[in-house]
């Protein structure tokens, strides 16, 4: 009688840590085998390393690539029930050829026609739309029509009902950032449709948000609005405020005040108004501006991120790679890698004369486990 093939390889090999190989320790590894069983010693090297060495590998996508073919995918391939999403995501060649840009993040770039409408419904996984280019995109959370437009951040915490239309004659695209891979590991996913259109009622195109409205005034808590669920409540970060916070940040340096993270390296994060802390149970999200000429000191954390070069152009190293960047492009730190950024002119010129880096990354999840550690060297190490 043959038993089913065991999905199960232990491999004796002659090793100065592991037993002696014998006939009798080649039988005790198919016992092993049959039985479903792994012994901790066969496997300990990759189990529990000294310090975490990600699957995942650094990796740079062209915004004009990336760019040119959701073109043709907006020729080509129609939005609607099923597929919902006309998303090309990022997959990290590391990755199996999931489309996974880390073990934890999902990126991707979203496109919508003129005139289209990405069709309502709501999922567990947390999600947040970033904008480096155009405009014309009303992305409706929970009814609320929150515009879309360049540098503009939108996050929107699981559970939400939500759809995008279209409202221009122009088509828009943008990137998406979710805890898809995260979600899929751990088995949490929930996912319902909606309405296949959105009412007359919500396809309209306000300026600001309902939650903008009620939340965007810098340390003004409305009494009467409580938050629902997780993730914050404002819908929108816009940019002119990000802009203005950079900016400002610099100034201050300027004058010999305190305020940046270094010299010439201004940084924010994205944060929830009724309570300081993330945007996003599971992702964080910050904008970072390197003044022209400065370079970062290399630092690594545990936890992956994923970045888009907002504006400017430089080079960016991460673990043994190095590239340099232009506007829109996006890549990947994993986790324990080293990164570093300097900012250089280039083809992309920005108004500031910097390199704006939008990041989002894992972080909540690993500083809610008490996993998160980060290590800052000097240029010089
Ligand atoms: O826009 O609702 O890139 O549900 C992946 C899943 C976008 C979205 C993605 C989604 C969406
Ligand atoms: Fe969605």
């Amino acid at each position: 009688m043959s038993t089913a093939a065991s999905p199960l390889h232990i491999a004796a090999v002659e090793s100065p840590d592991q037993p002696v190989v014998s006939p009798a320790l080649v039988e005790l590894y198919r016992g092993f085998e049959s039985e479903l069983l792994v012994p901790l010693w066969t496997e300990i090297g990759d189990l529990m390393p000294a310090h975490p060495r990600s699957r995942a590998v650094p990796h740079r996508w062209r915004w004009q690539a990336l760019r040119a073919l959701a073109e043709q995918a907006g020729d080509l391939v129609p939005v609607g029930r099923g597929g919902e999403r006309r998303a090309i995501a990022l997959a990290n060649p590391a990755l199996g050829g999931r489309p996974f840009a880390t073990p934890t993040l999902w990126a991707a770039i979203q496109y919508l026609m003129p005139g289209e409408d990405a069709p309502e419904h709501r999922h567990t996984q947390h999600a947040f739309r970033f904008v480096v280019e155009g405009s014309g995109v009303w992305t409706v959370v929970g009814g609320d029509a929150v515009p879309m437009n360049r540098g503009d951040f939108l996050p929107q915490a699981g559970w939400n009902w939500h759809a995008h239309h279209n409202a221009t004659s122009e088509p828009m695209a943008w990137i998406d950032g979710l805890d898809i891979p995260l979600q899929y590991v751990v088995d949490a996913q929930f996912f319902e449709f909606g309405r296949d259109t959105i009412s007359e009622a919500e396809r309209i195109t306000p300026e600001r948000s309902r939650s903008e409205r009620l939340w965007a005034h810098p340390g003004l808590r409305p009494l009467a609005a409580t938050p629902t669920g997780p993730g914050t409540p404002l819908l929108s970060y816009k940019w002119e405020h990000t802009d203005r916070a950079l900016a400002d940040q610099l100034a201050l340096a300027t004058d010999g005040q305190a305020g940046c993270v270094a010299p010439g390296h201004a940084a924010v994060r994205y944060t929830d108004p009724a309570t300081a802390g993330d945007v996003l149970p599971t992702i964080r999200a910050e904008m970072h501006r390197i003044t022209r000429g400065t370079e970062t000191a290399p630092v690594r954390e545990t936890g992956s991120s994923v970045y888009q070069v907002f504006d400017g152009s430089g080079t960016v190293t991460v673990g043994d790679a190095t590239w340099t960047v232009t506007r829109g492009d996006l890549f990947v730190v994993p986790s324990w890698l080293p990164f570093s950024a300097r900012s250089e002119a280039g083809a992309s010129d920005s108004d500031s004369g910097a390199l704006d880096l939008f990041r989002f990354s894992d972080a909540p999840v690993f500083e809610a486990l008490r996993l998160h550690r980060t290590q800052t060297h000097s240029k010089d190490d």
